[in-house]
């Protein structure tokens, strides 16, 4: 990772080298915090940043889950974002936000720490690896369950609760692929290690729900808008197994991955990227960048 100049630390911008914690920081012992990734990109009006405030949201939404007091309104943590990507002076980078407890108590009574907030900005290339948006993936299906919704809640995007991405992700990697779908623990398909998934059979798209252990995905949100502008139809309903083998396309999607075409699954062939999936990379790829109208409301300027 290439450092930027700054991180926007607990209320001030401070040198990334500075942006230190204790090693008796709660969240380094106990995964008690929240996160989230948003992107910036290059528009013709200079770097915005895409669906902030749905990010800002989303944040506030996972610490109200988790019962974690955010010492900083959805308006501070706006501004604090764009503040640091023009400090930063990025055309594209991504951003990442996260609340913790911090040093001052150890133990599992979260009560005595304090919170707190940073956000940093990097510039982050292909996250599959390269050549992977336009030749696709291989996937697996893990042999991990997605965390059931009663032991940690998957709609919280809470930093503990990664490991279970970590153990399906290293599965994968170890077995020579690229990704894997995670089934929740009722069988059905939840998502990927960090991304959302999409399955398309004779023209319509399907995507699982939050209730099947899927996060409640920004882009998976931006996909589902992008198509029905396509005309094309789009369900978000229960999937199995079995519909990842007879789907004719899939890709999976997210802020750090965009849209990512999967070539197989389980070696099973799925073929070349199909006419869906380019189409919806191409809408996604103008929306980023601000060359679409419709869609501009979804972008905000980091000099404003
Ligand atoms: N599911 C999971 C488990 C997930 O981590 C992400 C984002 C998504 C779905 C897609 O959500 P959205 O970004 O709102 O479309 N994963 C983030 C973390 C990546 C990382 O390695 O760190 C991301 O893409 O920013």
């Amino acid at each position: 990772m290439e450092p930027a100049k700054f991180i926007w630390m607990d209320g001030a911008l401070v040198p990334w080298h500075e942006a230190r914690v204790h090693v008796l920081t709660h969240g380094l012992h106990y995964g008690t915090g929240v996160l989230e990734g948003t992107r910036a990109y290059p528009t013709p009006d200079g770097p915005a940043v895409f669906r902030l405030d749905d990010h800002v949201a989303r944040l506030l939404r996972s610490a109200r889950i988790i019962g974690m007091p955010i010492p900083y309104s959805h308006g501070e943590l706006r501004a604090a974002s764009l503040e640091l990507v023009a400090a930063n002076g990025h055309r594209s980078c991504y951003l990442r936000h996260i609340a913790y407890y911090g040093y001052g108590a150890m133990g599992i009574d979260v009560r005595s720490s304090p919170v707190g907030v940073s956000i940093a900005s990097w510039e982050w290339g292909a996250y599959l690896g390269e050549g992977t948006t336009d030749d696709g993936i291989r996937l697996m299906v893990s042999s991990w369950r997605r965390n059931d919704p009663n032991v940690v809640p998957p709609a919280a995007k809470a930093t503990g609760p990664y490991l279970n991405s970590v153990l399906a992700r290293a599965e994968a990697a170890a077995a020579g692929y690229d990704e894997a779908v995670l089934l929740s623990p009722t069988g059905q398909i939840s998502e990927c290690s960090g991304e959302n998934i999409f399955l398309v059979r004779d023209g319509e798209l399907a995507t699982p729900p939050a209730s099947a252990g899927a996060l409640e995905g920004i882009t998976q949100d931006t996909v589902r808008r992008l198509a029905t502008d396509l005309g094309l139809p789009v369900h978000t309903r229960a999937l199995v197994r079995s519909d990842l083998y007879t789907a004719d396309e899939i890709f999976i999607c997210g802020t750090a991955a965009e849209v990512i075409p999967v070539r197989s699954v389980d070696n099973r062939e799925i073929g070349e990227p199909g006419p869906v999936t380019r189409k919806l990379q191409a809408a996604f790829a103008a929306a980023v960048r601000g060359s679409d109208p419709r869609y501009r409301a979804w972008l905000t300027l980091a000099s404003q």
